[in-house]
């Protein structure tokens, strides 16, 4: 059986590294995070991921996952490092150009490299090739280097490693196959074969796709409180159609890819992505918008007070990465909004965090923000008993706005007029 080594124990790379250990590989996973590295040999979790937790523990109770903060020799190589964007909207690669140094001395013929990290298309050939061909090692004689993206959704990673389709780009056929034969140990889904750019490519257009059309569902949920109607509405009547999939209208865009993987494009092709560029501008603009809306909802209250509902981008999830909760949260701070916040999910948050009670009492404002389930079971009665004001700010559509108004309050929705 392989000696496998994933390289970046995150939300990526240790569900791959857990789900190839309890399918039989001998795996090492490694991370530059001391505390992770513990973590992981204790079978324990540093992320909240449903059922992770189950799978660490089975991994490292089986013998066959043991985590390090640097690499051993071994058979296969995953890379699963953040690609995150630098601050003028560039793509860092410095953890993948420092990941694929430090396996060079670990090379010897016949290692497979895989690159899960989404990267701008050319990342393979141009960065990870150079660096590999130091070891001494050609890659397409020696070495076999395939691209192989992750497509999970937060929330359901573990279901999506087994069950999603898989893009697997080689440097060569021969790379592509090996890289395959892997994969299909404990994939499920399609496993498709492509080139490397190719590979690098469908990842970043997949959330392009995404941003493009939550732009427009945003855009025009903009116009929708312009008209006075309901964007929630027209856009379902529109989804009537059979080609039509209009996304839907929110606070913005977060998490680590939608609101990023554009910006490889746009950093790639500055003179050919204006429609990418504007799109993504678009969805980093509604933080702003929603914090213009409260701040008019809260107009001659003095010394104002909001209870923001959410911290994580998404439902159901503790990931704060690039959340615009966090944006408009700052800018109602920023302009003098006494702030409060809750998220069920998230323990541990870089702005004044509180329980529900205490985050509605004396508030001046529920300021809805993440889409999380258990927010549906919120009381409209119980939340008029305790807040100074009763008004409702829902920028995720998603309350039972009659039920609310018949608690006494005045509610305003993100997208209605
Ligand atoms: N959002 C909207 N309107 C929508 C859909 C999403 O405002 O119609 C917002 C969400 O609230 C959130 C953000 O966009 O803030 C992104 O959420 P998401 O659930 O659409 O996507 P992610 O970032 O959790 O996961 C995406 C997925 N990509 C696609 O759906 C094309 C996932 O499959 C990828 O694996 C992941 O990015 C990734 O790793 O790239």
């Amino acid at each position: 059986m392989k000696r496998i080594c994933v390289i970046g124990l995150g939300y990526i790379g240790l569900p791959t590294a857990s789900v190839l250990a309890t399918s039989g590989f001998d795996v090492l996973g490694v991370d530059i995070d001391p505390e992770v590295v513990a973590t992981v040999n204790e079978g324990g979790i540093h992320i909240e991921e449903p059922g992770l937790a189950t799978v660490v523990r089975a991994a490292i109770q089986s013998g066959k996952l043991h985590a390090a903060t640097t690499p051993a020799p071994c058979d296969v190589y995953i890379l699963a490092v953040p690609t995150p964007l630098t601050p003028d909207k560039k793509a860092d690669m410095s953890y993948v150009q420092a990941t694929a140094e430090v396996i060079v001395p670990c090379l010897k013929p016949g290692s497979l490299v895989i690159l899960e990290s989404t990267s701008p298309p050319g990342t393979c050939r141009e960065l990870l090739v150079p660096i590999l061909e130091r070891s001494g090692l050609k890659v397409g004689a020696d070495i076999y280097l395939a691209h192989c993206p992750e497509r999970v959704l937060p929330g359901r990673i573990l279901r999506e490693l087994i069950s999603n389709d898989r893009v697997v780009g080689g440097f060569d056929s021969a790379s592509a196959e090996k890289a395959r034969d892997l994969y299909a140990t404990f994939v499920e889904g399609d496993i498709l074969l492509t080139d490397l750019t190719t590979a690098e490519l469908v990842k970043v257009l997949e959330n392009t796709y995404r941003d493009v059309n939550i732009a427009l569902a945003n855009e025009t949920a903009l116009l929708c409180e312009e008209l006075g109607v309901s964007f929630k509405e027209a856009a379902t009547l529109a989804n009537r159609h059979p080609r039509v999939n209009v996304h839907t209208a929110g606070p913005g865009v977060g998490g680590h890819c939608i609101s990023v993987d554009p910006w490889f494009l746009v950093d790639r092709f500055p003179e050919q992505t204006d429609l990418i560029r504007l799109a993504r501008n678009r969805n980093d603009q509604m933080p702003e918008h929603v914090v213009a809306t409260t701040l008019h909802l809260l107009e001659g209250i003095a010394q104002p007070k909001v209870a923001a509902l959410g911290l994580a981008f998404k439902g159901n999830i503790d990931d704060m990465r690039e959340s615009p909760a966090l944006a408009i949260i700052r800018l109602l701070m920023e302009a003098g909004v006494g702030v409060l916040a809750h998220d069920p999910f998230v323990k541990e948050a870089p702005v004044p965090q509180a329980e529900l009670e205490e985050c509605l009492a004396a508030a001046d404002c529920l300021l809805l923000l993440t889409d999380h389930d258990t927010y549906h079971e919120l009381e409209a009665s119980v939340a008029a008993g305790l807040m100074r004001h009763t008004t409702l700010y829902d920028t995720r559509n998603m309350l039972d706005h009659q039920a609310w108004r018949d608690a006494g309050f005045s509610v305003s929705v993100l997208g209605v007029g």
